[in-house]
């Protein structure tokens, strides 16, 4: 039997369905999803097992144009990285959206003799927010952008086209043994997972700069038969950040403790008993060595 296996980079602006479509191919809650740009801030592996491929998916931040601060640099070279040992690159945008990824990131996949194809998201919002004519006229726009690329709409929360670019991409995968075990549907740690819902929540709770100022570390996670015991530290930039965090007498920190306790026993399906730690962290999206400690 023939086996195949590879890479499939999933590339695009923030805030356009990356997330949303890793999940939704892999059938796993891989990675998390808000409705505020540049959720994603780390590479993360999806992966699909079958007894004739595999299909390993990655999900990666949203592509800044101009990038501010050093995070956000950290967070593109990382991108690139991961293009250069793509098989197959998935470009994704939405539905209504004319503008697109920098030249930069443009040049720097079309130089490569692999496959593209180009996804138009969001399709689920034609009849509710856009008229039929807004796709063809970002099918237009996209064509123009990647006149030799094929282009597909889909709506990955409403699993729209999903089968059609299954197929295709089992299609395009080059053969090769599997890079990873079969029972692997990620490359992260548990720890990992425990960072990102946390994360998730603070996204969902929090607004202006403190989702963007805030970085989560597991420093404790030890599972027992029924019980994880796990301790996060929660980083901000600023001391004022950090009363911003917690609240009036602890309420929002013990508002988000209680959303990541049931996101967490519903993802590891055990119960959890879970301690925060606030802490500061200076500045540390403009700091190599802090940044290169939480993983980037
Ligand atoms: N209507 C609709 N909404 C979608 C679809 N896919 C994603 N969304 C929504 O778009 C928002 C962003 O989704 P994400 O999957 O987090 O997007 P992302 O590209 O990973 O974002 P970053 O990680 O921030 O770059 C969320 O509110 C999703 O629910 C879709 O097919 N249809
Ligand atoms: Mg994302």
């Amino acid at each position: 039997m023939i086996h195949k296996s590879g890479f499939i980079d999933i590339i695009g602006d923030p805030n356009v369905g990356k997330s949303t479509l890793i999940n939704s191919l892999v059938g796993e809650k891989i990675s998390i999803i808000t409705d505020k740009p540049q959720t994603t801030r780390k590479k993360v592996l999806g992966i699909i097992n079958k007894p004739n491929y595999q299909m390993i998916f990655s999900d990666t931040p949203g592509i800044i144009h101009k990038p501010v601060y050093l995070m956000q640099k950290m967070m593109m070279i990382d991108i690139k990285k991961s293009l250069n040992s793509a098989d197959i690159i998935l470009i994704i945008t939405e539905i209504g959206k004319y503008k697109y990824i920098s030249k930069d990131f443009f040049d720097c996949i079309t130089n490569k003799n692999i496959p593209i194809i180009v996804l138009i998201n969001k399709i689920d919002k034609i009849g509710i927010k856009y008229k039929e004519n807004v796709l063809y006229n970002t099918i237009y726009y996209c064509n123009k952008l990647f006149p030799d690329l094929e282009i597909l709409p889909i709506s990955a929360l409403k699993n729209i086209n999903k089968d059609f670019l299954m197929k295709k991409i089992e299609s395009l995968l080059p053969e090769h043994p599997p890079f990873y075990p079969k029972k692997y549907i990620s490359n992260r740690p548990k720890r990992f997972f425990v960072n990102e819902m946390i994360r998730e929540n603070i996204y969902i709770l929090y607004d202006k700069e403190i989702p963007y100022s805030t970085e989560v570390v597991t420093d404790f996670f030890k599972e027992k038969q029924n019980i994880i015991n796990i301790r996060s530290s929660i980083y901000v930039e600023k001391e004022s950040q950090k009363g911003i965090l917690i609240g009036k007498k602890g309420n929002i920190l013990n508002k988000l403790k209680l959303m990541s306790i049931k996101n967490i026993e519903h993802f590891y399906e055990k119960k959890i008993r879970l301690l925060f730690h606030v802490k500061v962290s200076k500045n540390f999206r403009y700091n190599f060595s802090k940044l290169k400690h939480f993983g980037y």
